[in-house]
């Protein structure tokens, strides 16, 4: 019987774009700067301004279109200061999203940024080209089609792994983990839909390229274990070899979490919002962590957009588990290897306590506090 699982999300608020300008004339538009607002009427009739004002900005400033003849006239009078082109201002900065900021990742990278951890997102696939991520892309699967890439045909995957690893340079976002490798292994298809079978070949594939963590941003609504006993088998492989599995808790709050975050080797992640309230969305029952995900701002198609569901509180454990496997300090046996349960002890060491006292249902250990990581 053929299972359908969805990735976690609720709702799609905002996608932003920006649109190039090109222009290409004899004439240009250029800024005229008059050395005093009373030689304005002077200046535009010697030169026949007239014609070529497009506006007049403030008493001593206009904008107007000139040739190259024109603008050379105009720079030796003495009346006129400077004439300078009308370029482009970009918005060329990049912002660290509320919930970067939430979770204290920035403070956790004087320490590292997790530059070889290697990190699988089962998912729609990852838009491979993404310049806040193709940088950090370092291998790709396709489990629907493996004759196909693992481009992200839906948004959902590259919206994840923007959290945690959107690149730190000059544009859009900066994820959890800004230096981790990603690895784009698509289970599901444009819609958001993928069957048990597919998911399986993905988590195989993420454990023979030897990944460290694994994201699962999808679950399967209310299915059973019965239902689902060659996925847990998988599962138990994964971190059988080391890989941290980490997986959205689900968005029905009517159902109790479902699989494969319910299976106790996997982290169950619910969402928080920035006022610190849980999730009214969240599924609750077993709930190990707390990460926001109400309005999150990342990466998104060939853009950025703002999303909501326990798909966007998932990867930012999976990125601090990526910054926690970089550290040597939580080898907390020393025996040289770091293991899932070592991880899992770290991140409720650095835990911040929600809802009732103590571990609960709702928000398990609570928010994930990485400036508390030793
Ligand atoms: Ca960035
Ligand atoms: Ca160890
Ligand atoms: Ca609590």
């Amino acid at each position: 019987m053929k299972r359908l699982l969805t990735g976690w999300i609720v709702t799609l608020l905002l996608v932003v774009s920006t649109m190039p300008v090109a222009a290409a004339s004899l004439t240009k538009d250029y800024v005229l700067l008059y050395r005093q607002s009373e030689a304005v009427v002077s200046v535009d009739a010697r030169h026949g301004l007239s014609q070529r004002k497009l506006e007049q900005l403030t008493p001593k400033i206009a904008l107007v279109r000139l040739t190259p003849g024109e603008k050379h006239k105009l720079e030796k009078d003495q009346e006129v200061v400077a004439v300078v082109e009308n370029i482009l201002a970009t918005i060329d900065a990049q912002v660290i999203p509320w919930n970067i900021t939430m979770v204290q990742a920035p403070t956790a990278w004087v320490s590292g940024t997790a530059d070889t951890v290697k990190v699988a997102v089962i998912d729609t696939g990852i838009y491979l080209t993404h310049p806040d991520l193709a940088a950090n892309i370092k291998g790709q699967y396709n489990a629907i089609n493996p004759r196909k890439t693992a481009n992200d045909d839906n948004g959902h995957g590259t919206h994840v792994a923007g959290i945690i690893a959107a690149l730190n340079n000059t544009l859009g976002v900066v994820g959890v983990a800004p230096d981790a490798d990603l690895y784009a292994i698509k289970v599901l298809d444009s819609r958001g839909s993928g069957t048990l079978a597919n998911l399986i070949k993905g988590i195989n594939y993420a454990i023979s390229i030897d990944v460290d963590v694994i994201n699962m941003s999808l679950g399967f609504g209310s299915a059973t274990e019965d239902q689902l006993i060659p996925l847990h088998e998988v599962i138990i492989d994964a971190v059988e070899a080391n890989i941290t599995v980490v997986a959205a808790a689900g968005n029905d709050p009517a159902i109790q979490t479902s699989l494969p975050a319910r299976y106790p080797e996997v982290l169950s992640v619910a969402a928080i919002a920035q006022n610190r309230t849980l999730a009214s969305f969240n599924s609750v029952g077993k709930i190990d962590f707390t990460a926001p995900g109400v309005s999150i701002y990342s990466t998104y198609k060939k853009s950025y957009a703002t999303l909501s569901g326990t798909s966007m509180a998932s990867p930012h454990v999976a990125g601090a588990v990526a910054l926690i496997l970089a550290r040597p300090t939580s080898d907390l046996d020393a025996d040289g290897t770091i293991t899932p349960l070592e991880v899992e002890a770290v991140l409720q060491a650095i835990s911040v306590d929600l809802a009732s006292s103590g571990f609960d249902s709702v928000s398990g250990w609570g928010l994930i506090d990485l400036s508390r990581l030793p």
